[in-house]
């Protein structure tokens, strides 16, 4: 008999709110209509039925949120802002910009989390934003990410739920650069400007993500991991760990123990590289189990944010969303049936034959009938149930869309 208490793990679960991505709707193209999207990330495929307004996008999101056992979250981007058909550029963006997400918020008790939009804007052309040589360039991205912390802060205050505003931008060269160094000085300089206000923690917490390359951006990030390591462990902000932005065989589920002894919290990034940090659409793979017990393992998850980040336009993408959703939540719960006490006795005895075998047994288990109870008790689809819902929904809604 393997002692594992069922009801305590689906309780747990219960208690984990993803923050879905909101650009995974609308391939990161947000409501401004300035063009391409840009910063070195790409969404393929042109399967139809993409959101056009947010009205849109949050009805596809309602659909999704309605298949998910639990209570989530959203993660919004700067560039979703509704401005009344006015041009408000991004370092004026103000809360009232975000009333209509954030009511919505309110009336569906979703957390919201928030993001500068560093890219896909004519000051991001030169593909240089926070660590630009220009300084104008500079102070126009340091003033928008300071109004996004304070957007953040509204947020958080509204809801009495903390927003976690992260900041990622897409710096960097295409071909090796002779100075290594400068950009990063001046990226480094860049966010001490942002941070210097204190938001209290109770509203807004600051993430900062790092990344390895991106499309066009092949030879050197400004913001690469070590430099956002060292950033988050000296400032205390929180460090955003991307699963697509390392080396093919490089994993993030390493990296939170070791972060986590130096950095407050984490955000995570839930991704699924496929040769190149191409965010495919996260299914239930090695990668993503490793993520989901070294949360559970660690005794993490009080401490580090989950939040979705892919965008695969070739396929439905209310599926997209809840495929990748639903996977994490079922990483997660597999972590949670773990006989993790058992496990760690046997591995400080040092029998590691028997921590072997133990973990291969598990793998048999019958883990899927805990998760459908869990999706049964929270009055969500079970098994493929929610794909004809998904259906339908594409029936009645998205194939309507030009
Ligand atoms: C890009 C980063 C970043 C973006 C979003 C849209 O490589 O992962 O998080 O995906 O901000
Ligand atoms: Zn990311």
């Amino acid at each position: 008999m393997i002692g594992v208490d069922t009801d305590r793990a689906i309780e747990t679960l219960a208690t984990v709110a993803l923050s879905l991505h909101c650009w995974q709707g609308d391939d990161v193209g947000g409501f401004e209509n300035v063009g391409e999207l840009s910063g070195g990330i790409a969404a393929t495929g042109n399967y139809p039925g993409k959101a056009r307004t947010a009205d849109e996008l949050r009805r596809d999101l309602d659909k999704v949120y309605s298949l998910l056992p639990g209570q989530h979250r959203l993660n919004l981007h700067a560039f979703y802002a509704e401005t009344g058909g006015r041009k408000v550029d991004r370092n004026e963006l103000q809360p009232e910009h975000f009333a209509n997400w954030l009511d919505w918020a309110k009336a569906n008790q979703h957390g919201l989390d928030f993001n500068p939009t560093c890219f896909s804007h004519p000051k991001a052309a030169s593909g240089f934003t926070l660590a630009s040589y220009d300084e104008g360039i500079r102070d126009f991205w340091i003033e928008h990410c300071i109004a996004s912390r304070q957007i953040g802060a509204h947020f958080g205050r509204e809801l009495g739920n903390t927003c976690v505003t992260n900041i990622w931008i897409p710096d960097g060269y295409k071909d090796s650069p002779v100075d290594r160094l400068k950009p990063r000085e001046l990226l480094k300089d860049s966010l001490d400007k942002v941070f210097t206000e204190k938001i209290d923690p109770r509203y807004n917490l600051d993430a900062i993500e790092g990344k390895l390359f991106g499309l066009g951006v092949e030879s050197y990030t400004v913001g690469s991991h070590e430099f956002y390591l060292g950033y988050a462990a000296t400032h205390q902000t929180l460090l955003t760990l991307d699963a697509g932005h390392y080396h093919p065989t490089e994993s993030i589920a390493d990296k939170i123990s070791a972060a986590l002894l130096f950095v407050p919290e984490i955000l995570l990034h839930v991704s699924r590289g496929v040769r190149w940090d191409s965010d495919h659409v996260v299914i239930l793979d090695d990668a993503l189990q490793a993520i989901a017990q070294e949360l559970v393992r660690g005794g993490f998850l009080s401490r580090v944010h989950i939040g979705l980040d892919y965008f695969d336009a070739s396929i439905n993408r209310v599926a997209a969303w809840t495929i990748g959703a639903r996977n994490t939540l079922r990483a997660l719960l597999m972590a949670l049936v773990e006989p993790i006490e058992q496990l760690r006795t046997i591995e400080q005895s040092g029998d590691y034959t028997q921590r072997l075998a133990l973990l291969e047994e598990l793998k048999g288990l019958p883990f899927g009938a805990v998760w459908d109870y869990h999706c049964l008790k929270h009055g969500v689809p079970v098994g493929m149930q929610y794909m004809d819902e998904i259906k339908a929904y594409e029936q009645r809604e998205l194939s309507q869309r030009s």
